[in-house]
C-alpha cells in the first residue's frame, strides 16, 4: 500500500467525521514520523497532527500515552484554572473512534493524533534572541506547572533517560563490540569522553544524595519542541510530552543551552562556527529562573552551567553510541551524521569548559 494511502486509512480511526484532503510529513524530530493532516469537515477544513510513535525507542508505547494523556489532562486543567487558553497552551490528544488513546495498525505500528496547534512555528534555531527567551519562560514554567503532578504515577518511558553515568556505561560498551567496525576512526572523540569520566557521575551523584531535587521534568528540551505564538512572539505550548518524567531541572535546562545557545546546527560539519552563544546563554539563564518562578534552589542555580556541560557531553556520548552501534536510534539523512552531531557537541562541551568562569558568573548573579 502506497503510504499516502496508509496515512490516509488511519486517520480515518480517528477523525469522527470528514476525510483526509492532505498528509505531509512535518517537523525535524529525530525519533517520531509526523505528518500535518489537513481535514475536510461539514464546517471547513481542519488540521491535525498525527505521529507514528517509534517503538523501537518507547518499546510500551501504551504506557506512553497513559503519561501523554494524564499529564495533558492535568495541564489543561491548571492553564484554565489560571485564566489561559487551555486549547492553545497545552497539547490534545484527539482519541481514537474506539476511544483508546493511540492506534496500533495492521503492520505493528503506533498511530497517534493531537490538534493542531495552528498559528504557531517551532524552531530548528535562534532566529531572533527574545524567541530564545521566550522558551526558556516557558519551559521553566511547564516545570513549575508539573511541580505538584503526581510523579509515582509516570511511567518510565525510557529507563534511565538522562542517567548520564549509565549512558557511558552504554558507550563503553558499544565501543567494546565495535559492532559496526567504526572505533578506529573515532579514537579522538573516544579520548574526548574518556578524559572526562568524572563529568558523567556529577548530576547522578547530586540527585541520589539529595543535593539537588527530583522533580517532574520534561528531559527534551529543544527549541523544536516549543512552538512560538506568530503574532505574540511568546512561547505558546510546550510539545513532544514523550519524556515527561522524574528528572533534574539542570537537565531541561541544560539541554535548551546545549541546542538553542550553539552558534551552529547541531549537525554542523564546519566546527569553526560552533560555540556557546554568551548572548544566548544569558538570556535563556534570565528566562528559565523567571518561568520557574522561585522554585529552583540555590544549589541548582549555582550549578546550572554544570547542567549544559553534562547534557552536552551526555548527547555527544549517545550520538557516538548510535554511531558505534551503526545508527539504529536517530533518524540520520546522510552516512556520517551521527558523527557530525557528536563533534558539534564536544566542540561545545570545549567552549563552555574555555569560559567556565563567565558561565558560572551569569548563573551566580541569580543566587539571592
Ligand atoms: P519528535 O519526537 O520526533 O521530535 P515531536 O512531537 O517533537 O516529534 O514533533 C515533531 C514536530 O512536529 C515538532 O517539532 C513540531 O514542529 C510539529 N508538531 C508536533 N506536534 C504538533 C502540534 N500539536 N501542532 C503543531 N505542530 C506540531
Ligand atoms: C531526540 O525527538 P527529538 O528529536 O525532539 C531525543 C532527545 C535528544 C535529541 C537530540 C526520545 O529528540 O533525547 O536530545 O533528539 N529524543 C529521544 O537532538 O531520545
Ligand atoms: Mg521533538
Amino acid at each position: 500500500m502506497a503510504q499516502e494511502e496508509k496515512i490516509f486509512r488511519i486517520a480515518q480511526r480517528f477523525l469522527e467525521e470528514g476525510s483526509v484532503e492532505s498528509a505531509a510529513p512535518h517537523g525535524s524530530g529525530h525519533i517520531n514520523d509526523t505528518y500535518l493532516l489537513v481535514c475536510k469537515t461539514n464546517d471547513g477544513y481542519k488540521k491535525y497532527t498525527m505521529q507514528r510513535i517509534n517503538h523501537e525507542v518507547f518499546k510500551k508505547p501504551w504506557e506512553l500515552m497513559e503519561n501523554v494523556v494524564n499529564v495533558t489532562e492535568f495541564l489543561q486543567k491548571k492553564i484554565a484554572e489560571a485564566g489561559g487558553d487551555a486549547a492553545r497552551e497545552t497539547l490534545h490528544v484527539v482519541p481514537a473512534k474506539d476511544g483508546a488513546s493511540y492506534c496500533k495498525w495492521e503492520d505493528g505500528t503506533y498511530w497517534r493524533m493531537y490538534e493542531f496547534i495552528d498559528g504557531a512555528t517551532s524552531y530548528d534555531e535562534v532566529k531572533e534572541p527574545k524567541d530564545f527567551y521566550e522558551s526558556a519562560v516557558s519551559f521553566g514554567h511547564f516545570q513549575n506547572l508539573l511541580s505538584d503532578y503526581p510523579a509515582e504515577t509516570l511511567h518510565e518511558t525510557i529507563p534511565d533517560f538522562h542517567n548520564t553515568a549509565d549512558r557511558l556505561k552504554n558507550f563503553k560498551k558499544a565501543l567494546a563490540e565495535d559492532r559496526a567496525h567504526r572505533a578506529a576512526q573515532v579514537q579522538e572523540e573516544i579520548r574526548f569522553v574518556l578524559d572526562r569520566e568524572k563529568d558523567c557521575h556529577v548530576i547522578c551523584d547530586m540527585l541520589s544524595s539529595g543535593e539537588i531535587p527530583l522533580r517532574v521534568t520534561h528531559n527534551d528540551t529543544k527549541l523544536n519542541n516549543i512552538m512560538i505564538d506568530d503574532e505574540t512572539g511568546k512561547g505558546i505550548c510546550v510539545i513532544d510530552l514523550d519524556t515527561v518524567m522524574p528528572g533534574s531541572a539542570l537537565y531541561d535546562y541544560g539541554d535548551s543551552i546545549r541546542f538553542g545557545a550553539s552558534t551552529g546546527a547541531e549537525d554542523e560539519t564546519d566546527l569553526e562556527k560552533v560555540s556557546c552563544d554568551i548572548e544566548l546563554f544569558t538570556l535563556y539563564t534570565k528566562g528559565f529562573i523567571e518561568g520557574c518562578e522561585g522554585s529552583l534552589t540555590k544549589k541548582e542555580i549555582r550549578m546550572m552551567p554544570m547542567g549544559a556541560k553534562v547534557i552536552t557531553l551526555e548527547q555527544g556520548i549517545r550520538f557516538l553510541t548510535d554511531y558505534l552501534e551503526g545508527d539504529c536510534y536517530y533518524k540520520i539523512h546522510c552516512p556520517e551524521q551521527n558523527l557530525d552531531r557528536c563533534r558539534t557537541q564536544f566542540k561545545l562541551v570545549k567552549d563552555m569548559e574555555e569560559k567556565w568562569e563567565i558561565l558560572q558568573g551569569i548563573a551566580e548573579q541569580y543566587i539571592v
